[in-house]
């Protein structure tokens, strides 16, 4: 948790169906641009849920038209390098990145550049048949700050990849899902309901082995496999003390459904 989590955010909104916490991005006349404001309520909301024993899972959606257009070009266009240096974006990420329950973007319209880098960053990503993923900064001067390079890379490979970023090749959602970027593709009338109904089901699921799970395959994209293959033997070995495990194995073989404790 941040040291003064706001009391009231003003650029997204929050709310809590069931198990599942949903944040929404709220700068619609901006295409839900991200200013510093915008990052810093979006990580204090998830930070927030993830410490709160009755989520499982969280949705980040924006609207119809934009997910995110990207960071805040009216923000950061006479930023010296200093500047852009001292905001405070890095640690947003890295708090991003420790958040230990699962995210689910639910995307409907332009997701471009920062706005892509956030969707990336989340761990599924549900999109509307009206979605579009770019990584379009090369067209404002710069190339993408927040991960894009990477995580795009890794998740399309370095030609598409490539291709996106030096030269604003935009990818329709149907595309998006046939490179692995997207999970889903679902009309856009049902794209939040098919979000938050995907969210349910695993936030009805053993919840250390989600969180566990998630640590494990994210780990898959910036480790070497055997690194990789130690912390999974760890990380599997270490359910086998949760009662949960416990649980979920009798459950199972006295043919009743388990009932999970986090424990
Ligand atoms: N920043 C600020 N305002 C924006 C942004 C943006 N990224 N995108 C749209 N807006 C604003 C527009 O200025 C406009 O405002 P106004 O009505 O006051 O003029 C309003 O949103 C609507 O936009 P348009 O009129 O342009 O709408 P269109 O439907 O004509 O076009 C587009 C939609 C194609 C999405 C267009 O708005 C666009 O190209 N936007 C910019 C996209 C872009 O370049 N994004 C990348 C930004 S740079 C970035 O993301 C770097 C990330 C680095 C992260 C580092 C972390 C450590």
């Amino acid at each position: 948790m941040s040291d003064n989590p706001p009391q009231t955010y003003q650029n997204i909104l929050i709310r809590q169906e069931g198990k599942v916490g949903l944040i929404q991005l709220n700068r619609p006349k901006a295409l839900n641009a991200l200013n510093s404001q915008t990052r810093a309520e979006l990580v204090d909301a998830l930070e927030t849920f993830d410490a709160d024993e009755d989520i499982g899972c969280m949705v980040i959606t924006g609207n119809e038209r934009a997910f995110a257009a990207g960071a805040d070009i009216k923000q950061i266009a006479d930023l010296s390098p200093v500047d852009i240096m001292n905001m405070p974006w890095v640690d947003y990420w890295n708090r991003f990145l420790s958040i230990r329950k699962p995210i689910i973007a639910a995307v409907s319209g332009w997701c471009l550049g920062g706005g892509c880098e956030l969707a990336l960053a989340c761990d599924m990503i549900v999109a509307s048949e009206s979605a579009r993923f770019g990584q379009p900064e090369i067209s404002v001067g710069i190339m993408p700050g927040g991960g894009g390079t990477q995580r795009l890379t890794r998740t399309v490979g370095k030609a598409l990849a490539m291709e996106m970023t030096l030269n604003n090749r935009h990818l329709k959602a149907e595309e998006a899902r046939h490179y692995g970027l997207v999970n889903r593709v679902v009309a856009v009338e049902t794209y939040l309901d098919e979000a938050m109904q995907l969210a349910a089901e695993i936030a009805e699921r053993a919840p250390v082995a989600v969180c566990l799970a998630k640590e494990a395959i994210n780990k898959a994209l910036e480790t070497s496999l055997n690194e990789g293959l130690h912390l999974e033997r760890r990380l599997f070995s270490m359910l086998f003390a949760t009662e949960d495990q416990k649980e979920g194995m009798a459950a199972f073989i006295e043919k009743r459904p388990a009932e999970w404790k986090g424990k």
